[in-house]
């Protein structure tokens, strides 16, 4: 592939709601600029973007794919991501690295919840964007319909760059305002706009004008005062606007009838920015904040938006090269680990397919092969020259699951092949709740850990069978209470001999306090520790539920010993069982984890999604309105939760999304709590 230098390059990141057509518009790019030879088909897995098996098997991008495009002189880096809303986090990481964005819109669906969700992060990385109604060729496609959804999406002013000609079973091509041409589809030369399409045409292009007479002041006033704005000064008033998010262009496409392909590509280079002409990027250097500018005179910083384990290759780390230039083999460091890393055989990928290069230039997208320690989110720079760019935020899971090994050798791998597959992915993690003793794998939802779960198995070759999640309950005492306990065993052998009295109460502060209030010496000091191990002993395992105790005070106050056969060890035991009675006296009560959880919703699905959340004991918190959706906060038990990802959107259709945070225990109501109760003595019973 020819080098390319930055003002050269396009970074730009397509999203959509799932199935609007991204891959396979990728590869129709890929045919029209005679990089493939044949359109590959997402149904068949022909396709460059959806190269993984699991992509092939779904249907659906599960990752987002770098799709380099080399047009006019220039290499327009398309990031293909994903459109179903469990792989959010590669779209998150596509955007961090974008300088630009493509949102595809189905013409006949218009709109949909991938389209809002997409438009709503985007909005968060403050990216110039374009709207592309794709997939015209259609007997039901509705172009002026789909282009009002849009713009009840945003502020930002719509302004069509084509139209359709004819449509539905007439569709016959596109008219483009920019140049006043028609053309047919398959892709053939631009012809003169026939005439039933000429008024339209000229109204259209009148309002492109307008938008572009925005750009900047002495276009205006040329506007306004009646001058003819020039073609370049049309040009140049729309990258103004576009580049300041004060208009968002809109372009027709059909991959497969190739119509609106060569336009859309001309567009990115001339409308949208090269990473030169984005905002610099604020870096952390040893003597502060640095603005980096993508230049190949900065100094060398490169941001890892993305790792994946290839089974061929090995680990494959994409990055964006921000600032200075790379050559292959060079020594990098990485800045967030605080190591040294060789960058061997620099490359960029197409789909799965690397492409060696010699020399990269600032705002290119690279990759290279097995990079020891670095992962996701890192910076890599030159060691004399520190630099740490900013990590995009990232939602916290909404969804969990316990995961267990299938086999013996499974187990030995468990651990480092979660950590592998979390380390690829920010909004996976994985962690072992010593509450319930299960191994938690957390995601965005079902579909995310599903595809996780099967990723260990295809490229780590490690089963992992799930189950659903207990929830880390705990235990408390709600008053005080007292208890002794005798533990005598003086028959045969060496005896044991120890008594113990002691007081439990609930503790405001804090997990646990042991305190010695023996008077006399009724228990000499060094039994003290061993009553203290006793005690604790009980604390992990729980008295009446099996989970972890909390906030309580001991006080052992009096007891017992024997001069020959009192030892540690029944002391132990001793302090074990009194504990464990008086922690019964003391109104034992299981207390339950309280997400915070904040819900948007559509203003008409406000209803149910209050009245489901009765159903689930929350309290509502707080109700607000955000950019026309309802927003609800509540607390609301973690048990309720577990599946609310997948209930919510069935709840909503998809269009309801929410976060979840840990806030704070409560105490499980009674019936609940016997419940519970019950549960963990039949698993007992049943080991
Ligand atoms: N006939 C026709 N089918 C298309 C066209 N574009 C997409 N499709 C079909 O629409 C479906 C979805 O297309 P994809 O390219 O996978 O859509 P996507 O936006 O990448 O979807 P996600 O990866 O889930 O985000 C596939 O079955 C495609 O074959 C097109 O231009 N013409
Ligand atoms: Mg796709």
């Amino acid at each position: 592939m020819k080098e390319y230098t930055t003002d050269r390059l396009r970074n730009i990141a397509m999203v959509s709601h799932s199935g609007a057509g991204k891959t396979m518009l990728a590869d129709a790019l890929l045919f029209t600029t005679g990089a493939i030879t044949r359109i590959g088909r997402v149904e068949d897995g022909t396709t460059v973007g959806d190269f993984d098996d699991e992509e092939k098997r779904r249907g659906i991008s599960l990752s987002t794919a770098v799709i380099p495009v080399e047009f006019n002189d220039h290499k327009i880096n398309l990031l293909d991501t994903p459109g179903y809303p469990d792989f959010v986090g590669e779209v998150i990481s596509a955007l961090r690295v974008a300088d630009g964005v493509l949102v595809v819109v189905d013409s006949v669906a218009g709109a949909q919840v991938g389209t809002e969700i997409a438009w709503e992060i985007c909005d968060q990385f403050h990216l110039p964007r374009f709207v592309l109604i794709n997939r015209m060729h259609r007997d039901t496609a509705n172009f002026q319909g789909a282009l009002e959804s849009v713009q009840r999406l945003t502020e930002e002013r719509l302004i069509p760059v084509q139209l359709p000609w004819g449509e539905k079973a007439g569709f016959k091509g596109i008219i483009d305002l920019m140049d006043m041409k028609a053309y047919p589809v398959g892709g053939g030369a631009g012809v003169e706009i026939p005439a039933e399409m000429a008024d339209e045409a000229q109204i259209a292009r009148q309002a492109l004008i307008e938008a572009a007479a925005e750009g900047d002041d002495t276009l205006l006033e040329k506007y306004l005062e009646g001058g003819q704005l020039t073609p370049e000064e049309i040009l140049r008033g729309l990258q103004e606007v576009v580049q300041h998010n004060l208009f968002v262009p809109v372009f027709l496409a059909d991959a497969s009838d190739q119509v609106g392909l060569k336009q859309l590509l001309s567009a990115f280079t001339i409308l949208l920015p090269s990473p030169a002409g984005s905002p610099a990027e604020k870096a952390e250097g040893a003597k502060g904040e640095e603005e980096l500018k993508a230049s190949d005179a900065g100094p060398l910083a490169a941001y890892v938006w993305k790792t994946t384990a290839d089974p061929f290759v090995g680990k494959i780390t994409y990055f964006r090269l921000q600032s200075g230039t790379l050559k292959s083999d060079t020594r990098v460091w990485n800045q967030t680990r605080g190591v040294e890393e060789r960058l061997a055989n620099l490359s960029v990928l197409r789909g799965k397919e690397q492409i060696p290069v010699a020399t990269m230039h600032a705002g290119d997208l690279g990759a290279v092969l097995k990079l020891g320690e670095t992962e996701t989110g890192d910076s890599l720079c030159d060691k004399g020259h520190p630099l740490a760019l900013a990590k995009p935020h990232y939602p916290t899971a909404l969804y969990r699951v316990a995961v267990s090994p299938k086999t013996q050798q499974d187990a030995a791998k468990m651990g480092q092949t979660l950590s592998r597959i979390c380390g690829e992915d920010l909004t996976l993690s994985w962690f072992n709740d010593s509450s319930t003793k299960q191994t938690i794998l957390q995601g965005m939802g079902e579909q995310h850990i599903d595809a996780a779960i099967r990723k260990a198995e295809s490229k780590f070759q490690v089963g992992l069978e799930t189950h659903q999640p207990k929830v880390p309950y705990q235990e408390a005492i709600t008053k005080p209470a007292s208890a002794q306990y005798r533990h005598k065993k003086q028959t045969g052998g060496a005896g044991q001999f120890a008594e113990v009295h002691l007081r439990v109460e609930p503790l405001q502060d804090g997990d646990f306090e042991f305190e010695n209030e023996v008077v006399g010496g009724a228990i000499s000091n060094n039994f003290m520790p061993a009553i203290e191990k006793g005690v604790r002993s009980v604390l992990e395992k729980g008295v009446i539920a099996g989970y972890p105790v909390k906030s309580v005070r001991v006080a052992v106050y009096d007891g017992k010993e024997h001069s020959v056969d009192s030892k540690p060890v029944a002391f132990e035991t001793a302090g074990r069982n009194a504990f464990k009675e008086a922690f019964r006296a003391g109104g034992p009560v299981l207390l339950e984890p309280i997400m915070n959880v904040r819900i948007v919703v559509p203003e008409d699905n406000m209803g149910d999604v209050l009245g489901d959340l009765n159903t689930r004991r929350a309290r509502v918190q707080g109700m607000d309105n955000e950019k026309g959706k309802s927003v609800v906060n509540a607390h609301v038990p973690l048990a309720e939760m577990l599946r609310y990802t997948t209930e919510l959107r069935s709840l909503t259709g998809g269009r309801g999304v929410f976060t979840m945070e840990h806030d704070h225990y409560e105490t499980v109501p009674h019936n609940l709590a016997q419940e519970i109760i019950a549960q963990k003595e039949e698993e007992d019973e049943e080991e």
